[in-house]
């Protein structure tokens, strides 16, 4: 049982736990004060950022307990072992805590303000980094003379992760030299490395094991206090220790997402064609630089700003600010919705100030399929894409011909209809290893992959990915039934276990297929390879007249043929066997790709609205999406279908909201935390256009997962400001609450209703 800070902000002059170990059943009892006498290290980030003058980010520690302050309410105090969660739980009401509460800021503009409470002396301001991409006097030059500049405010509103299964940890200390962690984690070895540098134990020493996860979105992908002390704990008390979040206890445990706050100013001229952007974004990171915190709303978020568009100037600046409020770091999408919302507002903007249709504006600022591969102004090159086409097979498919006469017809009836669109373009699979090591990144982006055939011909294959729901087993055996050309029956796919896939990088990011599919692709070639040689030996043929089709091996133009079945029965008892080959048949396959999979799409969307109560029906909503390569079409299909789905939360009900007088959390359970239901989700459309494969990866696949919440705040407050206009209301902050659109119904109609 985790003692929790219940201050935003306070000094700890002590923590009395005399009482504790006496009661029944209690088997030890924590605090930061012994995690320092065991030299346990802090929470170090996997990605520092340097700021655009050079400096690099603060870096203000963070112990998994706390030692002398706290900086958000939930941060760990103290922890309490006991035989039994009842004994753990009353026992931990007898450990005392004196604080000395502070003032606590939780929004990350007011903690920019001179007078605001300062969090931590290494970053004074509160600013933990100033991050820059683009010439920005450029851009400022070609915004002054312009013909015309809209300018937006914009919050991203902060969202909370409410996966089906709550992070669990439970560490087993008892077997001697081992330590085995089983963990709800995307990132077994992500996790295994920084365990063992904060408790300074090998790598080896340490199993983590990370079975089926009962969903991620993301923020199961970063460390967590709570895995350094259930670690720690069972390797100092040599026994089994377990932590299991109760979903109340999520709520002030687990990374947040978003929470941007953004100006963004858009110049073009007379005919819609973009001229200049610039966008400055207040990233509030929360009490700690969280795993990729730094990252997300700096080298991810900032990259994506060209879109799909060809706007030849464009500056981005983000201020990552330390606030009393839980972390932020990657939720389903991680930088890129927050990046397309701002795109596609200022898009609508633009066109609204023309008037100007939406798709046309678009139309004629899309970057062209003849273009690619394009050098966007903020650094990435996208290699392939052809956003007009997605565009156009979008708008048939929603029929947006007939979206105004469907708005006429609502009218009639007393509704209020709106059709929204959005586009985007998502970096899926980061990389390079060494591009994003180069932007400060202190892990490796690589993916690694085993294939063994087994000498009964049935195929294993060990990945560094990890399922949380996304079907990998079902995804990665197609990948290997096609190569290998054996039944899916007999094919098992294993992740999440570091003592069986020694090296890896885990699932985010939506990397899983472009990354580690393609790894796994790669292994597959390499036991074709083999197993062509173990063939000619056996046919007596040359290596190179063996081909390998529908899982048999044959000497080119001829029948004499050897099953993969009979050639792994060789590789294991090698009666007949070419001299000097190692036996068995499998290889390995480390890939590192050459760049982002640049996955692309666009939304559609059609609401109605009730003018009495504000409330939004989304009735219909169509996708276009360029994933490449499609390896399992429903698989696809649902995952967009769930990323939309959380996309609309985003959009219509979800906001993570803190007193921001004394820093409590509010909005801390699911009656206070509005996720959408079931009946909120419409009907998707969605369709896949395979034409533009990934050139640099042997699938031709670009990734998927975070598709879906990419395109779907930006489409819905499309529509809902579409329905709208005629009310003479342009904007609404997210998320577009029922009590927020009508609010914004009375100003508009009587400015001075409210
Ligand atoms: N796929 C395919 N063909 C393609 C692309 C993908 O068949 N061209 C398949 C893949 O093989 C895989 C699935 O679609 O089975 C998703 O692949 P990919 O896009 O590579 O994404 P990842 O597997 O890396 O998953 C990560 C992504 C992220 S970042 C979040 S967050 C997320 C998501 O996926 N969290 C999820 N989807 C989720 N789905 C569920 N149910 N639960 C979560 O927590």
């Amino acid at each position: 049982m985790l003692v929790r800070s219940p201050h935003a902000h306070a000094r700890i002059r002590g923590v009395e736990v005399s009482a504790v170990a006496a009661q029944p059943g209690v088997a030890a009892v924590f605090t930061g004060a012994d995690m320092a006498a065991d030299n346990v290290g802090p929470m170090a980030p996997l990605w520092a950022i340097t700021s655009a003058d050079g400096r690099p980010m603060a870096e203000p520690p963070r112990w998994a307990l706390a030692r002398d302050m706290v900086r958000h309410v939930g941060e760990p105090v103290a922890v309490v072992l006991a035989e039994t969660l009842a004994q753990a739980r009353d026992s931990a009401e007898l450990v005392q805590v004196d604080y000395e509460p502070l003032p606590a800021v939780i929004d990350a503009k007011l903690a920019l303000r001179e007078c605001a409470p300062q969090l931590h002396d290494a970053a004074p301001g509160n600013i933990c980094f100033c991050f820059a991409r683009g010439d920005d006097s450029v851009v400022r030059k070609a915004i002054a003379s312009a013909p015309h500049v809209v300018r937006l405010d914009l919050i991203n509103n902060r969202l909370i992760g409410a996966a089906i299964e709550p992070r669990a940890v439970l560490a087993d200390g008892s077997t001697s030299g081992k330590l085995t962690l089983y963990c709800a984690t995307q990132v077994p070895h992500h996790i295994r490395r920084t365990v063992s540098e904060q408790l300074n134990l090998p790598q080896a020493a340490i199993r983590l094991i990370a079975p089926d996860v009962g969903g991620g979105f993301g923020y199961k992908g970063k460390h967590y206090p709570e895995e350094t002390i259930v670690a720690w704990a069972a390797w100092r008390l040599r026994r089994p220790v377990k932590w299991i979040g109760t979903r109340s206890e999520c709520f002030i445990a687990d990374n947040q997402g978003r929470d941007h706050q953004t100006r963004a100013e858009l110049a073009f001229d007379d005919e819609g064609h973009f001229l200049a952007l610039r966008v400055e974004t207040i990233a509030n990171l929360g009490a700690y630089v969280s795993t990729f915190g730094a990252a997300i709303p700096s080298a991810i978020y900032s990259a994506l700003l060209a879109g799909v568009y060809r706007t030849p100037a464009i500056a981005v600046q983000t201020i990552g600010v330390f606030t009393n409020t839980l972390p932020t770091d990657a939720y389903r999408g991680a930088g890129r919705p927050e990046a397309c919302y701002v795109l596609e507002r200022l898009a609508d903007e633009a066109a609204r100030r023309l008037g100007l249709d939406r798709a046309e504006i678009r139309r004629r600022n899309l970057i062209d399929v003849t273009a690619m591969p394009y050098k966007t102004p903020i650094g990435p090159t996208y290699d392939c894409g052809n956003f007009p086409k997605i565009l156009t097979r979008l708008l048939d498919i929603a029929g947006y011909a007939g979206s105004v006469e469907r708005r006429a017809l609502a009218a009639r009836a007393k509704k209020l209809r709106g059709f929204g669109i959005a586009c985007f373009v998502e970096s899926s699979g980061v990389a390079p290893s060494r591009f994003a090591t180069a932007l400060g990144a202190r892990v490796g982006f690589f993916e690694a992959a085993t294939v063994r055939v087994q000498p009964d011909g049935s195929v294993q294959a060990l990945l560094g990915t990890h399922n949380h729901g996304q079907g990998h087993a079902t995804t990665f055996a197609q990948i290997l039934a096609s190569r290998l050309g054996v039944p899916l029956s007999t094919i098992a796919i294993i992740e999440g276990d570091t003592d069986q896939v020694p090296f890896g990088s885990g699932t985010f990011g939506s990397r899983s297929i472009a990354v580690g599919g393609s790894a796994l692709d790669c292994a597959a070639t390499k036991v074709i390879e083999k197993g062509k040689h173990i063939a000619a030996h056996l046919l007596e043929a040359s290596v190179e007249d063996i081909t390998f089709d529908g899982g048999e091996f044959s000497i080119a133009g001829t029948d004499r043929r050897l099953t993969l079945r009979e050639i792994a029965g060789v590789a294991h008892v090698p009666t007949n066997y070419p001299f000097g080959l190692e036996l068995g048949l499998q290889d390995s396959a480390v890939y590192d790709p050459p760049g982002f999979a640049w996955s692309n799409g666009a939304h559609a969307c059609e609401v109605e609205l009730d003018r009495d109560t504000g409330k939004v029906r989304v009735i219909g909503y169509w996708t276009v999406d360029d994933v490449g390569t499609v390896i399992n079409p429903m698989i696809v299909e649902g995952q967009i279908q769930g990323g939309i789905a959380q996309g609309l939360g985003q959009a219509l009900c979800e906001r993570c909201v803190y007193d921001p007088e004394n820093g409590q959390l509010l909005s801390g359970s699911l009656m206070d935390y509005a996720l959408p239901r079931a009946d909120d989700i419409p009907e998707i459309v969605s369709v896949l256009d395979e034409d533009q494969p990934c050139p640099h990866n042997p699938l031709g696949a670009k990734g998927c997962g975070e598709a879906g919440t990419i395109g779907a705040p930006a489409a819905i407050v499309s529509a809902v400001l579409d329905a709208l206009k005629g009310l003479g209301v342009t904007g609404i902050q997210l998320p577009l609450t029922p009590e927020r659109i009508w609010k914004a119904m009375q100003i508009a109609k009587n400015p001075g209703a409210l």
